[in-house]
């Protein structure tokens, strides 16, 4: 282990698009780090005490902790300033800076929409907790408590669902405009920003590009399968493919 990755740990779910956001950032600017995969729920106790928050990702750098994708995001412009992904334009930068935080909400409607969707759960839950050792049967006796309390913490009611599902449609035309329906275009500018890893990794698990930890998950019925791939065939749907061929 070079001496670079061993100070550095993303705190992480391995199926969380915001970690999947913080991933991209590290990766981007080629920074070695090693992840600790905390259980779900009992990562609280851990989270609490890195950062005084209950959601991961949570980077420790160093003696450093910092908690939220957004804010690992700006630490990172901050100390690692190479391959940067805020434009010196003041104007576009603060463009991409409203971006960045708007896609970041918008993951809230994808997650719920998503998990709104599920008809089996087994899938799902296969690729929440496949990473963890099965501890005398306890990974498994979990289970119908997570269901529970994702549904419970994410909000997940029909009349929410519907709700996000608007706001999720919403989101992805706010990316068909800014890059004009063309799929090769940025949204600020000509180069990758803060706001295009936002808006591609908080919605990819609705395009499941190759080699994201979404892309064996099934569990949705024939119906919500036919609005998915009504999806991927718009300019932003394309857009968010273009994105993890191209720049992730
Ligand atoms: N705004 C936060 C959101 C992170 C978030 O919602 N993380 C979820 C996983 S996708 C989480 O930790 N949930 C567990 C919990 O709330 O107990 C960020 O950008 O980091």
């Amino acid at each position: 282990m070079s001496e670079e990755h061993a100070m550095r740990t993303l705190y992480q779910f391995p199926i969380s698009h915001y970690c999947e956001k913080t991933r991209w950032h590290l990766e981007h600017k080629g920074l070695e780090y090693r992840v600790d995969n905390l259980f779900p729920g009992l990562h609280r106790f851990k989270s609490q005490r890195l950062a005084g928050i209950r959601t991961l990702p949570i980077l420790q750098d160093g003696d450093q902790s910092i908690g939220d994708s957004t804010q690992i995001a700006l630490y990172l412009e901050q100390h690692y300033p190479d391959k940067p992904l805020l434009p010196t334009d003041a104007k576009e930068r603060q463009q991409v800076l409203e971006l960045e935080e708007r896609f970041d909400r918008l993951g809230v409607h994808v997650r719920r929409w998503l998990y709104g969707q599920i008809k089996d759960w087994e899938s799902v839950m296969h690729a929440m907790l496949k990473v963890y050792r099965p501890l005398l049967g306890l990974r498994d006796l979990m289970k119908p408590v997570l269901i529970n309390g994702v549904q419970k913490l994410y909000g997940v009611t029909p009349q929410r669902v519907a709700q996000s599902q608007a706001e999720l449609l919403e989101g992805l035309a706010l990316i068909e405009s800014r890059i004009q329906g063309d799929p090769s275009r940025y949204l600020v500018g000509e180069q990758l920003s803060l706001a295009d890893i936002s808006a591609a990794a908080l919605f990819a698990p609705l395009f499941t590009p190759a080699g994201t930890p979404w892309a064996g998950i099934a569990g949705h019925d024939g119906k919500t399968q036919a609005f998915l791939d009504e999806l991927h065939a718009h300019p932003a749907g394309q857009w968010v493919l273009r994105r993890y061929a191209a720049d992730r």
